[in-house]
């Protein structure tokens, strides 16, 4: 192979992601959803009208716009000395921290498409990422949480022939220093001759919660997610005046989308960042910043519920907290405003696009028993049976949706995009739904084969494959089942070879040594000799997970 033909494959294609059919696309621009920016020039402008605003904050770190804007206009002179280009795929796996928002914004500056990988991710996930978008860059924080990632780094360099950097915020090693690519101008400098991006073309790769053996990439136009982020910070009244803590993981696209932190960059708001989940610097932080919204998901919110009610800190300036990505139970839902003093919004979203959110508007009663409604008049769905036949009214069936900012298909999946999406361009989210009369979604179960453990999403089939690849294993079925506080935890149903007894703590300690993120790691393993069969002969999980519910063993 040549040295042309190697540099070509790794550029992203946009064949690979299907699109809206040219009359709805027309249609979503005639009408001024697609608004023709892309997500750099919109900081640009609050750069250009709030300067002095702050707009992120990490401790100590307090970035104006001005500074955020440079920041990523230096960023964006490094990379490109670096040899990154217009789509170059880059995979940006970061904790909570200022540059997170400073490399992204450059590398959509440059059209090039980050990948949203999780601090959580480990060796498997990140491998697959890097070879399957065959990207250049891997960027990442030298430590966190206690973990190497400059060693992760290294295994995933010498594996991934086509990467070719790894850059890192900190200790750098034998890598990149991410310090060293804040560029100042030369005299030709590229910003002046760096052709616009396509607000029609993918600026990011989200990664789905998945179903199957591997996670799908899902690409974002610069136009349709930020036809997501301005309807959401109409639906969520996010104004300059708002300060928003983020303490999900950043690249989430809860936290980045809904209305997130670039709701707020498209607003000129503040985000107030940190690492810590603890109820304890959430609260400070809510007192020192004045933080007015924060997003949550379920468990994470009974900590706070619990934490609030003998806390010193003043919450007083909280107006919204947004509990999602998981089923947010009403029994707790009733506690958010007399413990927490402020509004419940409860929101229903999806990296695939559609976001359902209950307006701040909304009764107390809607507010706790249902999980909102699509937040955009061009969002349609329909809830089907198992034949695609719409159900009848307030009966419950999948969700399908498509709309301006739902896609119509995964990076590079053909396969299963014919699965995935109906023929007339529907994605299939696997939620089991009920409609109420006034138009408001309950989520009420899913048929899709996933644990959601606490808002993280489990694919079956992907921990199974990895439980098989141990020689003592025979079959194996993942499930989830009911926590008190995860609302889901995962277990695994292990036939072992005969004569080849394993214990538990083996296998998970197998699994995490092959690299698998740690969320994923089954939270219990049961020893069985037979499974339970459908009348078609497959695994019946749905009686597996009623078995333990039944014997509710403590694990
Ligand atoms: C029940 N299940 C929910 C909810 C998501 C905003 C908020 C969340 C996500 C997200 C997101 C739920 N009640 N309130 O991207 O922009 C489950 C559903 C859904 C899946 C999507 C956003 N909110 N879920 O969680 O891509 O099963 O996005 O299909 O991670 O989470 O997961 P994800």
């Amino acid at each position: 192979m040549t040295v042309v033909e190697q540099a070509s494959l790794t550029k992203f294609d946009e064949r690979d992601c299907p699109k809206w059919p040219q009359a709805r696309a027309d249609y979503y621009r005639q009408v001024g959803y697609w608004q023709g920016i892309t997500l750099g020039e919109v900081l640009k402008k609050q750069a250009q009208q709030l300067p002095h605003h702050e707009a992120l904050i990490i401790g100590q770190d307090r970035w104006t716009y001005q500074v955020f804007d440079q920041k990523v206009d230096q960023l964006v002179r490094g990379f490109h000395q670096l040899g990154i280009q217009d789509r170059d795929v880059v995979v940006v796996q970061l904790p909570n921290i200022n540059e997170f928002f400073a490399v992204c914004f450059a590398l959509f500056r440059l059209g090039a498409i980050p990948v949203m990988a999780l601090p959580a991710h480990r060796r498997i996930e990140i491998r697959y990422f890097c070879q399957f978008t065959q990207a250049k860059a891997y960027i990442i924080a030298d430590k966190y949480f206690g973990f190497d990632y400059c060693q992760l780094a290294r295994e995933i360099k010498a594996e991934v022939a086509l990467l070719k950097h790894v850059i890192v915020i900190g200790d750098s090693q034998e890598f990149t220093a991410l310090s060293d690519l804040y560029l100042e101008p030369e005299k030709n400098d590229i910003l002046a001759v760096l052709t616009r991006p396509n607000p029609s073309h993918t600026a990011l790769l989200q990664v789905s919660g998945g179903t199957t053996g591997m996670p799908k990439f899902i690409p974002r136009t610069h136009d349709d997610y930020l036809y997501s982020v301005k309807v959401s910070t109409e639906v969520c009244a996010l104004s300059s005046h708002s300060i928003y803590l983020c303490s999900l993981p950043v690249a989430h696209n809860f936290s980045l989308s809904s209305p997130g932190t670039l709701g707020v960059f498209y607003v000129g708001g503040k985000v107030v960042l940190t690492k810590d989940t603890s109820p304890e610097t959430a609260f400070s932080l809510i007192e020192q910043e004045q933080v007015t919204i924060a997003a949550l998901v379920p468990p994470t919110t009974l900590l706070w519920l619990d934490a609030a009610k003998n806390t010193a800190y003043d919450l007083s300036s909280l107006q919204v907290l947004q509990v999602g990505g998981a089923k947010f139970s009403a029994e707790a839902a009733k506690q958010v405003k007399p413990v927490l003093g402020c509004q419940l919004q409860q929101v229903f979203g999806m990296a695939e696009g559609l976001v359902n959110y209950t307006l701040l508007t909304d009764s107390e009663d809607i507010c706790i028993h249902t999980q909102g409604k699509p937040m955009s008049p061009a969002d349609e769905i329909r809830v089907v049976d198992e034949e695609d036949n719409p159900v009848l009214p307030g009966e419950v069936g999948q969700l399908q949706t498509r709309g301006p900012y739902t896609i119509c298909g995964y990076y590079k999946a053909p396969q299963h995009n014919a699965k995935a999406f109906t023929a007339d361009g529907f994605y299939c989210t696997g939620d089991e739904v009920k409609l109420t009369e006034s138009g408001y979604l309950m989520v009420v179960g899913r048929i899709k084969d996933q644990i959601n453990r606490g808002g993280e999403k489990i694919a079956a089939e992907e921990v199974e494959n990895q439980l098989l690849a141990h020689p003592a294993v025979h079959d194996v079925a993942l499930v989830a089942m009911p926590d008190e506080i995860l609302g889901e935890a995962s277990c695994a149903f292990v036939i072992c070879h005969p004569d080849q007894p394993i214990k538990a703590m083996v296998l998970k300690r197998f699994l995490r040594e092959r690299g698998l993120a740690g969320y994923k790691i089954p939270d219990r393993i049961e020893f069985v000799n037979t499974f339970p069969k459908t009348a078609v002969g497959k695994v019946n999980k749905k009686a597996l997970r009623n078995c333990l519910i039944k014997t509710a063993i403590n694990y």
